[in-house]
């Protein structure tokens, strides 16, 4: 059922029957425990619209109005991430679908479960309106989107949608997971159904099992990494299960194995495990490069990118690499995330976590439950950076944002859904799979604000304080994201790390400047988000979200966060402006 403290829409007062095509498509969406419908809304769906609030009386799924398409699929994203559940999605025909797009390609490379309902028509160009029923009709709307969904279908009849929706649940669910894309034409929306097709049971067309590995390959591997002096473990994608996060460190325990997990990544393993290799960042650091020249085994547990990394190495690679993905089944070459292709001396098609748990209790066998691995757990805590203390006057390093929010971690349990493309990992370190949620996916900004918001909703029963920390050029391509927040009260914090620039892109014009002996003193131009600065906080206050900032100085830091995180634990979400040095 819907979450009680989600303030709602009006519910319906009478029993309504199940009497238009539309309503078949809503009644599907509750069976299959869909929770949340995100949408802007649009006439072409406009009776499936009407479904959802006079039907369903807006409740399981509740819709959560959105401002932009974009943020409507970046929620549904945020919540996926968090909690490994599909949202749906409502989008209007082609433009709602545009604006989505970029959403949608970012869930998509993130292997991302969503169910995207589109709409389009009437296709019988008899029954158009004037005007705008013919802009928004496409002949083939999924042709938009294909690219980037797992599957999709333009069902013509009631008992054809059933089937499509029956499909669409368990393809999207099943690994490697993503979304999918049920259109529905305006006719079959406001056809009132005469004969209404049985809705079959819902439990029989289950989501497939996720597949093992062969017992050959498994005892392979175990055989390799019982034997390995030097393992090396990558930690890609992975569950936010902590049975699959604890087996995880029992395997690196027992093979001794050093491990990387990284930023692009949701949390994989524990960062101050004395095996967990330092340099946690977005790009490849050099310690794991130095980790891999040293290694004779490999394990790639659903690694983004392994064949970059190898690339890195710039030698031949000596240890033997085992890859463990199920990935390639999604790889049609009709986009690049698959990445280049990855060496692997043998390539597992069995989910990670599955199949660390398929090979552990082999490995505990082998090795006499006695571990490789001995040391004391604890690590020596983090050295800041940033040359503490300092002085409270002191301008604020983006650093300082994750050294702040550390003074807290002892008392507050939090879930940071995004961090800023700078982010130094080895200043805050990431202990459960809810610590650390990952990054976009494709690369593409406007994500942050609304994956924030999935988050905290998907998380919204738990004790967690779901922080996005943004840069503000993300941010302010989707600022208007935090009006659904302050509406449906998500208790979301947005920390802003603002250097009132498009940073990233200075370093790059900097690095073209540099080759072509050009002034260094222009790489800002077009870059900075200045002259005038803009008010953020005033953007969040506008939109009924409580803020502050920006603040400035070392020593408002703590006193903010503090505020911050109070209105957040009274349930509302809250946006603090923090103006960061560039660099
Ligand atoms: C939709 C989209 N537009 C443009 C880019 C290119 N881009 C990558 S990083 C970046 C700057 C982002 O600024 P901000 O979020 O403030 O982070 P900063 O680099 O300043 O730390 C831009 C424009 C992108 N990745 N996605
Ligand atoms: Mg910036």
């Amino acid at each position: 059922m819907n979450d009680p403290h989600c303030p709602e829409e009006p519910a319906r007062q009478v029993e309504i029957s199940m009497d238009w095509g539309s309503d078949v498509a809503a009644e599907m969406l509750r069976r299959l425990d869909v929770e949340y419908i995100s949408l802007n809304p649009g006439a072409s769906f406009r009776g499936f619209h009407d479904s959802l609030v006079n039907y369903l009386g807006n409740r399981s799924p509740q819709i959560l109005l959105c401002l932009h398409e974009d943020n409507s699929v970046a929620i549904a994203h945020g919540y996926a991430k968090a909690t490994g559940k599909a949202m749906a999605v409502a989008l209007h025909a082609n433009v709602g679908l545009m604006h989505a797009l970029l959403g949608i390609f970012n869930a998509w490379c993130d292997r991302a479960p969503m169910f995207l309902i589109g709409s389009n028509g009437p296709f019988d160009t008899t029954r158009r309106r004037p005007w705008m029923d013919w802009l928004h009709t496409h002949k083939d709307q999924g042709a938009l989107l294909r690219n980037s969904i797992k599957w999709d279908d333009e069902p013509r009849s009631v008992a054809a949608l059933i089937e499509s929706m029956l499909r669409a649940a368990a393809l999207s669910q099943t690994p490697p997971r993503g979304p999918v894309y049920i259109c529905l034409d305006v006719e079959l929306q406001e056809t009132r159904i005469e004969q209404l097709p049985a809705i079959p049971d819902i439990l029989r067309y289950a989501p497939a099992h996720i597949p093992e590995a062969s017992i050959e390959v498994a005892t392979s591997v175990v055989e390799l990494l019982v034997n390995a002096q030097q393992p090396v473990i990558l930690m890609g994608k992975t569950s936010r299960s902590q049975s699959s996060w604890d087996q995880r460190v029992r395997l690196a325990e027992l093979t001794g194995a050093s491990v990387a997990t990284d930023l692009k990544s949701a949390a994989a393993f524990p960062t101050n495990h004395p095996l967990h290799i330092a340099g946690l960042t977005l790009r490849i650091s050099d310690q794991l490069i130095t980790a891999i020249r040293q290694a004779d085994v490999v394990l790639v547990l659903d690694w983004i990118d392994s064949a970059s990394l190898f690339h890195a190495v710039g030698e031949k690679i000596e240890a033997t690499v085992i890859n463990c993905s199920l990935d390639s089944y999604l790889h049609s070459g009709a986009s690049m995330e698959h990445f280049g292709f990855a060496l692997a001396d043998i390539s597992v098609l069995a989910e990670p976590d599955n199949f660390v748990s398929q090979i552990l209790s082999e490995l505990e066998n082998r090795l006499e439950n006695k571990p490789k691995w001995t040391a004391d757990y604890a690590k020596p805590a983090l050295i800041p950076k940033t040359g503490m203390p300092k002085s409270i006057g002191a301008p604020i390093e983006p650093a300082d944002i994750a050294i702040a929010l550390n003074t807290f971690r002892e008392s507050h349990e939090f879930t940071l859904a995004r961090v800023p493309i700078g982010w130094d990992g080895d200043t805050y370190e990431f202990t459960g799979p809810l610590d650390f949620l990952g990054y976009d996916g494709g690369g593409g900004l406007s994500s942050g604000p609304g994956n924030t918001i999935g988050a905290a909703l998907g998380l919204r029963d738990t004790n967690r304080c779901v922080i996005g920390i943004l840069g503000d050029g993300d941010f302010l391509q989707a600022s208007t994201a935090l009006w659904t927040a302050a509406r449906y009260a998500i208790p979301a914090l947005f920390i802003i790390s603002n250097n009132r620039s498009n940073y990233t892109d200075v370093k790059h014009q900097k690095t073209i400047a540099e080759t072509r002996s050009r002034p260094l003193e222009n790489s800002g131009i077009g870059q900075h988000i200045n002259e005038p600065a803009i008010d953020l906080a005033a953007m969040a206050i506008a939109q009924g979200v409580e803020a502050e900032g920006p603040i400035q100085q070392f020593g408002e830091l703590i006193p903010a966060l503090k505020k911050a995180l109070a209105v957040i634990e009274s349930g509302r979400p809250y946006l603090l402006d923090v103006l960061v040095q560039q660099g």
